[in-house]
């Protein structure tokens, strides 16, 4: 039983809810710990095909919570060592999933918080919600991969920007900008949820694995590198069931079931 978070596994498809509500899903050090040991679960449960992150209440989450950061007299906080054990280790978890894992911003994603989001392989956020870089706010620079992923998404100039000066995103500008997958009427996000979650858990598994993998390893390989991954994985993709399945679907002119094999 979790104290911070849920973990519902509904057939083939896990969601971790951040549950801290009243502060806004802000992590403390308990949900920093369950949220790995949900992250553990999931990867050690090979029948998953797709994982969501939802936040509980109006906002999706607002980075580290700032009640346990507040200065001490006579004491240095190393938040080097706060990074490792929390975000980065959990950051590592998500990345080694070999699922495509879905952010659900529901509301306000600041810090962290929005970190987590953009760390996710599809966003869908409700056009309500906002992403914050909010670090600078209190003093710190954006941890969370933010300083890699921002600028490789929506270019160093709106980066530099949006993180230096604090600059609030609407979900409908972060759409346009490339930071997000899709923006959606709050009225259309449960549906819109919905829809994207069973299409992902339906789709080829181990391909969809292999893209995420391929598409993170890109931005440090040279086109050549990556010419030779696309090799190695389409040498995997073509060993599955679903391969096998997709093909003879498109001959017999119907729609492929998919097991994720
Ligand atoms: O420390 C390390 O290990 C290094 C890593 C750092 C990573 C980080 O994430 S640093 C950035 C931390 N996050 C922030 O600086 C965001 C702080 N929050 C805000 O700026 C605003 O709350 C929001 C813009 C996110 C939302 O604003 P609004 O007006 O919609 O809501 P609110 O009224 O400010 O917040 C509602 C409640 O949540 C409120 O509590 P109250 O007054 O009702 O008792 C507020 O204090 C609480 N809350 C919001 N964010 C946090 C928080 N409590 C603790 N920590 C928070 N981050």
């Amino acid at each position: 039983m979790f104290e911070t978070i849920e973990l519902n596994i509904s057939g083939a498809v896990a969601t971790i809810t951040l549950n801290r509500p009243e502060r806004l899903n802000a992590f403390n050090k308990t949900m920093h710990r369950e949220f790995q040991q949900a992250l553990e679960t999931v990867a050690n449960n090979d029948f998953l095909r797709a994982m969501v992150i939802a936040g509980a209440g109006r906002g999706f989450c607002a980075g580290q919570d700032l009640g346990e950061r507040q200065p001490e007299k006579g004491k240095k906080p190393d938040l080097g060592e706060t990074l490792e054990v929390g975000y980065n280790k959990s950051l590592r978890l998500l990345h080694a999933l070999k699922i495509p894992v879905i952010a659900a911003v529901n509301g306000v994603a600041a810090g962290a918080g929005a970190g987590i989001a953009l760390n996710c392989d599809l966003v869908l956020a409700k056009k309500s919600a906002r992403f914050i870089q909010a670090f600078s706010n209190i003093g710190l620079i954006p941890d969370s991969g933010m300083t890699w992923h921002l600028p490789r998404l929506i270019g160093s100039a709106r980066a530099r920007a949006i993180t230096m000066l604090g600059i609030p995103v609407d979900a409908e500008t972060a759409e346009q900008w490339g930071m997000i997958y899709r923006c959606v009427d709050d009225a259309d996000f449960d549906q819109a949820l919905t829809e994207l979650v069973d299409n992902v858990a339906n789709r080829p598994t181990i391909a969809l694995g292999l893209i995420k993998d391929a598409m993170q390893k890109s931005w440090n390989n040279s086109l050549d590198e990556q010419l030779d991954l696309e090799r190695d994985y389409q040498r995997i993709a073509g060993l599955t069931l679903d391969f096998a399945e997709g093909v003879t679907a498109f001959s017999e002119k119907r729609p492929p079931v998919f097991e994720g094999r």
